[in-house]
């Protein structure tokens, strides 16, 4: 009988969530996949800051994604002074910010309290650009080489998902989780 009933609630806990996964077919580079913002439920902001270095002249890594309320702290490992500002963030350009200009070994930290996509420049350095990816939500994932994700432990529910890539228009799709669930994306400009 008990036996029975370890069985009985582990289906249950099986079936209350789901990972999203798929294939995001777009150029060479790492995708984002996210869940938009769920009506009626708000998520407590991650505690733990995420890093984007500067180093060898370039963002790294090129592309981070983070949860919305994240403090993302923003190092400087070269020898020479780098700036950090984004012009906009999805292209709205009155949350567009410069965080300043510093020197090796130091850091400056910025909270994203919007979600949208954060395109980092240097201006001492013009070639330089990275991203980071703010979503509204817990639920993302940065894709592998072959361009895969899996966004894991997603209630059960109806959601948009949303695929962004570099240089490509960001696209959106229904999805419903009952267990696991398949999205796949083709990204273009
Ligand atoms: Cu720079």
């Amino acid at each position: 009988m008990q036996k029975v009933i370890i069985v009985f609630l582990a289906a249950c806990l099986a079936a209350s969530a789901g990972a999203i996964s798929g294939k995001i077919a777009a150029a060479k580079g790492t995708s984002v996949v996210w869940v938009e913002a769920i009506s009626g439920k708000t998520f407590p902001a991650p505690a733990k800051p995420q890093l984007m270095d500067q180093k060898s002249l370039l963002f790294q890594p090129h592309v981070i994604a983070v949860q919305v309320g994240t403090t993302v702290e923003f190092l400087n490992s070269d020898k020479v002074q780098h700036n950090i500002f984004w012009p906009s963030i999805s292209g709205n350009k009155k949350l567009g910010h410069n965080l300043g200009t510093w020197p090796t070994g130091e850091k400056r930290s910025f909270k994203f309290d919007t979600p949208g996509v954060v395109p980092l420049l240097c201006n001492v350095h013009p070639e330089m650009s990275g991203f980071v990816i703010v979503s509204p939500t817990p639920y993302f994932a940065l894709t592998d080489a072959e361009g895969n994700y899996k966004i894991s432990d997603v209630p059960n529910g109806s959601y948009t998902v949303s695929a962004w890539h570099e240089g490509a228009k960001v696209q959106s799709k229904p999805v419903s989780v009952n267990g696991d669930a398949t999205q796949d994306f083709a990204l273009s400009k």
